[in-house]
């Protein structure tokens, strides 16, 4: 098996503002820096034969490059306890069709519907104790964060492999935004 997730890596200039926000909360455990990056669509795991399908499924995604600009902080939780702390995005449109049309390719191709809402967001640390309260200073002293803008001009198929200490993730296929021709079909 082999467990996969679709992804917009980010540029090394927004990774170092990301970084700089690695800090300040005792009990996380920060991201490492280079596996920084906005997940479209988790996959899960998948039989290895499986994977040249959903490779080229995704190779159909047609879309425009596009701007973006990662903006705020925030946090998920569950039973209380924070589990995640993580960079959000600019409201972009774009963003949300490209995750659509990803959607739309893998579920004809025969994956299951992801249930959740697209909640675009960069996860910078996880926690496995710490109430709300605990990260409040956090939350309030980087809510004013915003990097650079970027241009986002591919995205990319991730194998995830959970080594003992941290994820590694490996990219197996980059499928590049290509501006559309006026009477080109959009998938
Ligand atoms: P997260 O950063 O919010 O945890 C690789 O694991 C990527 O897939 C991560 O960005 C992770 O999001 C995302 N993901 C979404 N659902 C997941 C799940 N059920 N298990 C693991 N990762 C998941």
């Amino acid at each position: 098996m082999i467990r996969l997730f679709v992804a917009i890596p980010i540029p090394h200039e927004q990774r170092q503002r990301l970084k700089s926000l690695c800090n300040g909360v005792r009990e996380a455990r920060w991201t490492n820096e280079e596996n920084f990056h906005l997940t479209l669509r988790f996959i899960g795991e998948v039989e290895e034969p499986e994977l040249d399908n959903v490779s080229a499924a995704l190779s159909m995604v047609r879309s425009e490059p596009f701007e973006m600009t990662l903006s705020g902080v925030g946090h998920f939780e569950s039973r209380k306890r924070v589990r995640s702390l993580w960079a959000g995005v600019m409201p972009c449109l774009p963003l949300t069709v490209l995750q659509e049309r990803i959607e739309s390719v893998l579920s004809r191709n025969g994956l299951p519907p992801d249930g959740r809402k697209f909640s675009p967001h960069i996860t910078l640390g996880r926690m496995k104790q710490g109430s709300p309260e605990y990260v409040r200073d956090w939350l309030e002293g980087n809510g004013v964060f915003r990097a650079p803008p970027f241009v986002v001009e591919s995205f990319t198929l991730f194998e995830s492999y959970r080594a003992q200490t941290s994820a590694i993730y490996t990219p197996l296929n980059e499928i590049p935004l290509v501006p559309q021709k006026v009477n080109e079909e959009i998938l």
